[in-house]
């Protein structure tokens, strides 16, 4: 059975265009629930440890640069299929590859800075949420 939470961050680029409420009540519209969130400006290693997936990847410097460069907005959503749900609602990494509808598609700017983070599997959802919220905090 699949996880009924994901994780998902907006990006510094859409909450300081001011799309975070925008986001999350398009996201609610197709029926995810917010069930934590919080508003903090990572540290430089903490955008690293976050994406220490991508360490080897050519774009790592300027994701960590740029994840670390303003405010941005952890939060965890829940819903039925909660991980393979959020991953379709927000579409491809790069918007002008997004599908019509999704939130990349409408609301960012490249695929850099592409408005919003969505965890990838059940264990990146449960590690993720962990990395920002105690687990009294994932309800
Ligand atoms: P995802 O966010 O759709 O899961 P990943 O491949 O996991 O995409 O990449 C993580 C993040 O790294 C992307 O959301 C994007 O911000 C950034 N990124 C990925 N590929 C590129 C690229 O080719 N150029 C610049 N930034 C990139
Ligand atoms: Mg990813």
């Amino acid at each position: 059975m699949s996880l009924d939470y994901t994780f998902s961050i907006i990006k510094p680029d859409a909450f300081n265009a001011g799309k975070a409420g925008k986001i999350i009540g398009h996201l609610e519209a197709e029926g995810f629930k917010l069930t934590a969130a919080r508003v903090i400006l990572l540290t430089r290693r903490q955008a690293e440890e976050f994406y220490a997936v991508h360490r080897a990847r050519p774009f790592y410097g300027e994701l960590v640069e740029f994840m670390s460069s303003a405010l941005c907005m952890p939060f965890v959503l829940q819903k039925t299929n909660a991980v393979n749900a959020l991953r379709d609602a927000i579409g491809a990494t790069d918007p002008a590859e997004a599908a019509e509808g999704t939130v990349r598609r409408l609301f960012a700017e490249s695929k850099g800075r592409n408005a919003i983070h969505a965890s990838d599997s059940d264990e990146n959802a449960i590690r993720e949420s962990r990395f920002f919220f105690a687990g009294s905090e994932v309800v």
